[in-house]
């Protein structure tokens, strides 16, 4: 009998655990389906970029004479949903059994298993850590902290390890990192793939199908194939990672990449595997072509945060989109889908967002989601919202970003902090400020920036919370200082800021 073999749209992996089950006579199904491409509004883009790797992976594994069921968005006879798709195509082939991969979505996960057909999800195996081994790293522990994680898939893989010391004596070289940028014209960007005719016809259907998404669709430079994102790859350790590491906190308004990869969305969709991402970035440095501090940090992103947060998001279950520890309710503002605010830094990564599907880490959490947490918006609304305009979202790695590390939604799990700022972090770190209408100097007053305001009144309402936390704590001491009515002042002006914001005003 005729097994169903699914792929999903981020399992282009050629040895995704499915497809290495691949026997004779099973069917790989692939389908493009509204259920996937509308559970939220994804950015145009995201959608163009995933519909042309689907289809183009599809032909590459029917070049190698597997049988792929391929379903277009446009087939008449598209049931629209992976759960239905794959009832068709077992109706069609007689299949009796599906074979898929574990989706990085509850949500999915529980589709599968509820199919009325006997579905077999094997572990994701693209990740270094299962999650048995998540969980048994896991149990036990008072915190979870990515570093600790992060040392122990240091040792697992062998990555920039002498023996059993980390290359250079030091697990971590944070603090050779953390440098502003200046505008440079000769940085490089990371290569643009001018659409071929698959790419093309995809683009115009999005065009067709989803014209009020948020977010440019064209011009669309994204690689959707396994040859291009190594072209990226390659561009990136010969070009980009030397700097990385000094640059990786910094941001600049003309340039919304700076030395970062942008490969998130092939690591994300299978194009790339996180194995030999950072087998290239190690490679590189043993080679004595870039520095220990900016491998070492770029090889922590992968093996240490991206995993840990998969880990998390799997172990703390499928209530997770849904915490909301600092009980904040505010709507997410109009700002956020491009109307106009005075407020330089919003305004420039909102409006990189749009065009490119991206925004680099620093841009994410201390711009938009500092922001965010700062104002008190509805956690889940800001989950939604990342999940809706990032090329490279998927829930299982957008939701501890958003809910834990930037909104502080779960209370804790991700990070041990708030992560919040005034304007002083982001004029230090960017050059937003400097074309700002409001003044970063200014702690109070019309013109004063709002996130100077907003972190006051932020760390005053959640002083029971905060106050004794050890890392942030002491900054309590430096508001008890203040002048009384300098923070009655304060207070008064973040409320009414907060008041124009609710009511839609221009800020
Ligand atoms: P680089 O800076 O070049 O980093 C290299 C790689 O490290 C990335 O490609 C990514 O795979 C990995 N990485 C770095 N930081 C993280 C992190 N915190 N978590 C997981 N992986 C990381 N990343 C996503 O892949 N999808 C998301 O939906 C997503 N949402 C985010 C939301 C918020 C609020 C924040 C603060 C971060 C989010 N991130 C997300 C993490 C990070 O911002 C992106 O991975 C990164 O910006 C992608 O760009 P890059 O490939 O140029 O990354
Ligand atoms: C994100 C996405 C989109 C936009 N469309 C599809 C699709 O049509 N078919 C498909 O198989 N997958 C799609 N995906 C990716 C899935 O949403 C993703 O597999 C789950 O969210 C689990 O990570
Ligand atoms: Fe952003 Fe404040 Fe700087 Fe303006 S002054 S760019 S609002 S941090």
């Amino acid at each position: 009998m005729a097994r169903l073999i699914l792929i999903l749209g981020d399992q282009l992996s050629r040895d995704v655990a499915a497809l290495r089950a691949v026997q004779p006579g099973d069917v790989i199904v692939m389908a493009e389906v509204m259920a996937e491409a509308s559970y939220v509004r994804h950015h145009p883009q995201k959608i163009a970029f995933l519909f042309a790797a689907m289809r183009k992976f599809a032909g590459q594994l029917r070049a190698e004479g597997l049988t792929v069921a391929y379903t277009t968005l446009d087939d008449p006879d598209n049931g629209q949903s992976i759960p239905s798709e794959l009832l068709r195509r077992a109706a069609q082939h007689g299949a009796t059994r599906v074979i898929a991969t574990e989706p990085g979505e509850w949500r999915l996960i529980r589709a599968l298993a509820d199919l009325p057909l006997p579905v077999t999800q094997l572990p994701d195996d693209r990740f270094l850590a299962s999650h048995a081994e998540f969980q048994d790293w896991a149990k036990d522990r008072k915190e979870l902290r990515m570093e600790w994680f992060y040392r122990d898939m240091r040792r697992k893989t062998g990555l920039l390890m002498e023996g059993d010391q980390p290359a250079g004596g030091q697990w971590n070289f944070d603090h050779d990192n953390r440098k502003p940028a200046r505008a440079d014209l000769l940085r490089q960007a990371p290569p643009r793939f001018d659409p071929d005719p698959v790419t093309t016809e995809v683009l115009d259907l999005v065009a067709a199908r989803f014209p009020d998404n948020f977010g440019r669709l064209r011009p669309f430079a994204y690689a959707t194939d396994r040859a291009g994102a190594l072209q990226v790859l390659d561009h990136f350790i010969a070009h980009s990672l030397d700097d990385f590491g000094p640059t990786q906190d910094a941001m600049l308004q003309d340039d919304p990449f700076l030395h970062h990869s942008v490969l998130s969305p092939y690591l994300n969709a299978g194009l790339l595997s996180p194995r030999e991402v950072c087998d290239a970035a190690a490679k590189a440095y043993a080679a004595g072509q870039v520095r220990l501090n900016s491998a070492e940090g770029f090889i922590r992103q992968i093996i240490g945060w991206r995993e840990f947060m998969r880990g998390i998001y799997f172990l703390e279950g499928p209530e997770y989109t849904s915490r909301n520890a600092l009980n904040h309710h505010r709507n997410l503002p109009p700002l956020y889908w491009g109307a106009p605010t005075a407020m330089n830094c919003l305004s420039h990564a909102v409006a990189q967002t749009r065009d490119h599907a991206y925004a680099h880490h620093i841009q994410r959490l201390m711009v938009t989601g500092n922001f965010a947490l700062l104002a008190g918006i509805d956690p889940h609304q800001v989950h939604e919202w990342y999940l809706e305009v990032y090329i490279d979202a998927y829930e299982w790695v957008e939701a501890p970003n958003v809910i834990g590390m930037s909104q502080f939604a779960d209370g804790g799990v991700v990070g041990s902090k708030p992560y919040v700022s005034s304007g002083n972090y982001i004029n230090k770190m960017s050059d937003y400020c400097k074309g700002c209408a409001y003044k970063v100097a200014d702690k109070t007053g019309d013109k004063a920036c709002p996130f100077n305001l907003l972190y006051w009144d932020f760390l005053a309402r959640h002083r029971d919370r905060f106050a004794t936390n050890p890392r942030i704590g002491r900054i309590y001491g430096t508001w008890d200082r203040m002048d009384p009515d300098r923070q009655s002042l304060i207070r008064e002006q973040a409320a009414a800021f907060l008041a124009r914001l609710d009511a839609g005003d221009p800020v």
